[in-house]
């Protein structure tokens, strides 16, 4: 069970269609996938989503940290030491997505060396959630049309629009279509990326008062300190705090700021030990969370769906677990399906993925 090796790989996935929002785009899914190695030959998998523009990290930087200062940190514990091994890589401030992958990939091996599923090992609540699917910018038809194939697809029928355009109209309109074409029946909810000020995202939901929102997410930036207390006291839509929050400490503040009333845990950015954390003290509160999606490719979505089924107060609401629909092939022997709404978790050992060898050498970029 002792830590032997940890290795970081970069690998390039094209999307088929790229994935546009506020604070960014994405065309190619340029990864790091986490190996951990044991010293009775087992291997933990989990990957690294770089997303500079949300926590500055790239997939220079996610490699180095991993090499140069997690790896050596983590060698020689066992991987029943994960609060030492978390405390360790603690010291580095910053790099989520690192740390995150770094974790994960530990309870992966500790599932793998167990025989035991790590949904299990964190909760084994239900074995599935059902799906939301993340709709990025593009002309309203195209919106529609997206969100309608998703639904025909694979039967999804709760769908997080991306906001914080400028004017404030476009989104608008955008969600106006959508709930026209989709119907009363579809659960909609808007995530802003911080795209807008306080004021245009009041105004926002206001205009948007009758299509029956359910979320609203990261409307205006962290900073906006009074702005988004303003903005939380004033609308009846429960404010989601995503970037905001990617520690125990900042939900804290963000929750006794009034900046937010829920939280969105991604597991590409607290893996499984911190996401628990997060998922404990909002449950302790009374406080709903969402799991999010860092536009994760097969194998971090495996790692959201084990963990949002793992517990209770995760598996209520529908997890974002679609991303990857879009991406031109992805790591896996055995893909990920979404059917009637829904993603079941791996059942075998670990996160319950095995990774493909020979996609592994044609999409890394090491060698
Ligand atoms: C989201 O929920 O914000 C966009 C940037 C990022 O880091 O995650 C995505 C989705
Ligand atoms: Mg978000």
């Amino acid at each position: 069970m002792k830590i032997e090796k940890v290795e970081a790989i970069p690998f390039a996935i094209p999307y088929r269609k790229p994935l546009r929002f506020a604070s960014g785009e994405v065309h190619v899914a340029d990864h790091v996938l986490v190996r951990v190695h044991t010293d009775d030959g087992v291997v933990g998998v989990a990957e690294a989503p770089p997303r500079p523009y949300t926590y500055g990290e790239t997939q220079e930087s996610i490699i180095a940290v991993v090499d140069k200062l997690f790896a050596p940190q983590l060698v020689d514990l066992t991987l029943l030491e994960r609060e030492t091994a978390h405390a360790r890589m603690e010291r580095t401030v910053g790099n989520p997505a690192a740390k995150a992958a770094v974790d994960m990939a530990i309870w992966d091996a500790l599932g793998r060396t167990l025989g035991v599923s790590v949904s299990a090992l964190l909760g084994g609540f239900t074995d599935r959630m059902r799906v939301s699917h993340m709709v990025g910018f593009a002309p309203d038809a195209e919106m529609v049309a997206e969100a309608e194939r998703v639904r025909d697809t694979h039967g999804i029928r709760v769908f997080k629009v991306k906001v914080g355009r400028r004017p404030v109209e476009l989104d608008v309109g955008a969600c106006r279509a959508l709930r026209a074409a989709l119907g009363p029946d579809v659960e909609l909810y808007v995530d802003g990326n911080r795209g807008w000020t306080p004021s245009e995202a009041a105004r926002a939901l206001r205009a948007m008062a009758d299509l029956d929102l359910t979320l609203s997410e990261e409307l205006c930036p962290a900073d906006d300190v009074l702005g988004r207390r303003w903005l939380t006291a004033q609308t009846t839509v429960p404010t989601v705090a995503d970037e905001s929050a990617t520690t125990p400490g900042q939900v804290t503040r963000e929750l006794l700021d009034g900046a937010a009333t829920a939280i969105s845990i991604k597991t590409a950015r607290t893996g499984f030990s911190t996401s628990q954390r997060i998922l404990h003290q909002c449950e302790g509160l009374g406080v709903e969370v969402v799991m999010g999606n860092q536009i994760d490719g097969q194998v971090g979505t495996a790692c959201t769906v084990a963990f949002g089924a793992a517990h209770r107060h995760s598996a209520r609401r529908a997890g974002e677990l679609s991303n990857f629909l879009d991406m031109s092939d992805d790591l896996l022997t055995e893909p990920l399906e979404i059917a009637g709404g829904e993603l079941t978790v791996r059942p075998g050992p670990g996160i319950g993925i095995e990774i493909d060898p020979d996609k592994l050498a044609r999409y890394r970029q090491d060698r």
